[in-house]
């Protein structure tokens, strides 16, 4: 109320009063920015420790793409069907049997990261007519050509799949067989794997056997931005999705004790085989994350060098992993039984009291 006395009485007063109004708004817009940029520190913040990030332009790759693409003079290399355009870098085109990346020049030594992706997939095919995906790499190898979205088979580090074709689901189908909730899943669907050169990603189970975690994400034919946020802090994987137009973070992984090398390259690729679909990279931002660490901390990751990506207690994660489908598919039968309980009780009870009621009408005639 007072706020709005006050702009009135400042229209009808002089000029001079009109700038002395100027003079306070920076100060109190500057008010609200401290009061955002605190908010938001608490929000980015990672639990009791302080971090700060930078935007590494070296790792990075936005518009308007310069030198993306020509001889040498970029951070970035282009391979396969990867075109450059003035909005993104279109990866595969709505094309049947295209494969194509883009890979960083610079391997890259920074302990603590955040890759921002900003992409988009589209295309004309109706839905689960569409394919196959792209993937977010760090990894050793770098401008190989394969089968896993466009990248080598036994990769050596991290990969971050969007995988928008369900291979397993129509591979059951085509069986004859049922398919059952504990391994029902909706497309598209993003999962994180980390290789170490033998571990072969399994394309007709769509990765299940070597996934760290995933989720569901409906990023396609999408009318707003959408974002992929992979975030790596002191051996913690963190992936997390912005695809429904809020500007909000939904947490889609999240695994500890996720070893990976210093010195990989970062790169994004992305397949098409019969389906297809327009593969776009509209940005890559790379954020160095300082973390503090105690001297403990520093002399135990001295000590214990990373050389081959691993993660820890893998066998672990998988059972649970498991032991979470089961539960769930628990939940769905119990919910299911107890319904069918409830239906067939009050089925019986109609029955007996419309006898009891029809029988206590046949006394009385
Ligand atoms: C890679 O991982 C697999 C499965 O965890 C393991 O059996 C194999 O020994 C590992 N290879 C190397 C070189 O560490
Ligand atoms: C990947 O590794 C598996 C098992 O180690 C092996 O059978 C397969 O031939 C390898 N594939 C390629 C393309 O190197
Ligand atoms: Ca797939």
């Amino acid at each position: 109320m007072a706020a709005v006395n006050s702009s009135k009485l400042s229209r009808s007063k002089s000029q001079l009063n009109v700038m002395s109004r100027w003079n306070i708004m920076p100060y109190k817009l500057h008010l609200i920015f401290t009061f955002l940029l605190l908010f938001v520190s608490l929000c980015f913040s990672d639990d009791d420790h302080e971090m700060e990030e930078f935007l590494k332009r070296e790792f990075s790759l936005s518009k308007p793409y310069q030198g993306v693409g020509s001889l040498g003079s970029s951070h970035w290399e282009l391979m396969g069907d990867a075109m450059v355009t003035t909005d993104q870098v279109r990866l595969t085109p709505d094309m049947q049997s295209r494969q194509g990346a883009v890979w960083s020049r610079i391997p890259c030594h920074l302990k603590d990261w955040e890759m921002q992706v900003h992409f988009k997939v589209h295309g004309q095919g109706k839905k689960n007519l569409n394919g196959d995906g792209l993937a977010i790499w760090y990894t050793k190898e770098r401008m190989q050509k394969g089968p896993v979205f466009g990248n080598m088979d036994n990769f050596t580090g991290l990969g971050v799949f969007v995988d928008t074709y369900p291979n397993e689901e129509k591979y059951i189908e085509a069986q004859k067989k049922r398919y059952t909730p504990r391994t029902q899943r909706i497309f598209p669907f993003v999962i994180a794997m980390v290789g170490n050169g033998t571990i072969s990603y399994d394309h007709e189970r769509d990765g299940r056997p070597t996934e760290l975690g995933g989720c569901n994400a409906m990023v396609r034919n999408q009318k707003h931005d959408t974002f992929l946020f992979i975030r790596y802090i002191r051996r913690r994987l963190t992936v997390m999705i912005d695809i429904d137009g809020q500007h909000e973070w939904r947490d889609c992984l999240d695994i500890p004790g996720v070893r990976l090398p210093l010195g990989y390259y970062f790169g994004a690729s992305a397949i098409t085989g019969d389906l297809s679909d327009n593969h776009d990279i509209i940005s890559l931002k790379l954020y160095q994350l300082t973390v503090l660490r105690s001297k403990k901390e520093e002399e135990e990751e001295e000590q214990d060098v990373v050389t081959i990506p691993s993660v820890d207690n893998m066998e672990l994660l998988r059972l649970s992993q498991n032991e979470e489908g089961m539960s769930g598919l628990a939940i769905f039968f119990t919910v299911l039984f107890s319904m069918l309980g409830c239906i067939f009780l009050i089925v019986i009870g109609m029955v007996v009291y419309s006898h009891w009621n029809e029988s206590r009408r046949k006394r009385f005639y």
